[in-house]
């Protein structure tokens, strides 16, 4: 304990999320509906389920590769371990599916080549064809392949992944992106997509009409191609995440003079 305290922890909490400001949708108040801060050293099976085991890509997704590190994080490693690369993650299938609101996750990227992360939402819906991506769609709100350039995709799937696939994709600048933990996020309204990266809008879209039905949270990391050589990579590798958060706007009092006492997320915390 320092003998001179000058800012008090709770304001250097305060003072942590200053940088995640954003400007919300006029006059929203907002509701949390989910929420992992991943603390403890279990994984809670109620909101999740850990991917694998199974080949993915050229690798394998492996359960073991996805565990709490017992200091509040999810902890993705990607490992070479008897010739086998393997990396993993959770999702959220059968336990929370979910349509519209604010989603977001604070963690940091892998920084090794050849092993990206991804926090995105799917549903085998996706593969509805016909109706855009309005039955179904997977929504990237975050893939980090292009390591050390600062720079991640955003991208919306429909219509299957064959012949039929159709998509819309961004890349992102990111300022710091290797380097540090950053804030994710995406605004789904029935109208669009909105994304965000450290509370600031990066990208909109309505692109393949905005996906109508509910889906799961997946938190991953993938080996291939895209993100460069595997061969190249000292592992283990990780990607950490602090929290996953999902929000629900609440729907507009009736009377101004009752206002709901509701935490905003993140990114929109103190931008009134
Ligand atoms: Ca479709």
């Amino acid at each position: 304990m320092p003998r001179f305290q000058l800012i008090p922890t709770p304001v250097l909490a305060l003072l942590a999320a200053v940088p995640l400001l954003a400007d919300p949708p006029a006059g929203a108040q907002w509701k949390p509906v989910f929420a992992d801060d991943f603390q403890g050293t279990e994984l809670d099976a109620a909101k999740w389920e850990k991917v694998g085991d199974g080949k993915r890509r050229g690798a394998w997704w492996l359960r073991k590769n996805a565990f709490l590190d017992g200091k509040g994080n999810l902890v993705v490693r990607s490992t070479l371990e008897d010739g086998k690369y393997g990396c993993g993650g959770l999702r959220t299938r059968g336990k929370f599916r979910h349509a519209f609101g604010y989603y977001e996750i604070r963690c940091r990227v892998p920084r090794q080549p050849g092993t990206w992360a991804a926090f995105w939402l799917y549903d085998a819906a996706q593969g509805r064809i016909g109706n855009g991506g309005r039955d179904g769609a997977e929504i990237d709100i975050f893939e980090s392949p292009w390591l050390g350039k600062n720079r991640y995709n955003i991208a919306v799937h429909w219509d299957g992944y064959g012949k039929d696939h159709k998509s819309w994709s961004r890349a992102i600048e990111a300022p710091g992106l290797d380097d540090d933990f950053h804030v994710f996020g995406l605004l789904w309204t029935p109208e669009e997509y909105v994304f965000y990266y450290d509370g600031k809008e990066v990208a909109r879209t309505s692109q393949g009409g905005v996906c109508q039905v509910p889906l799961y949270i997946k938190v991953t990391t993938e080996i291939g191609d895209w993100a460069g050589d595997i061969k190249r990579a000292e592992l283990p590798d990780d990607f950490i995440v602090d929290w996953v958060r999902v929000w629900d706007r609440v729907a507009e009092p009736a009377a101004k003079q009752a206002p709901a006492a509701e935490q905003e997320p993140a990114a929109f915390q103190g931008a009134r």
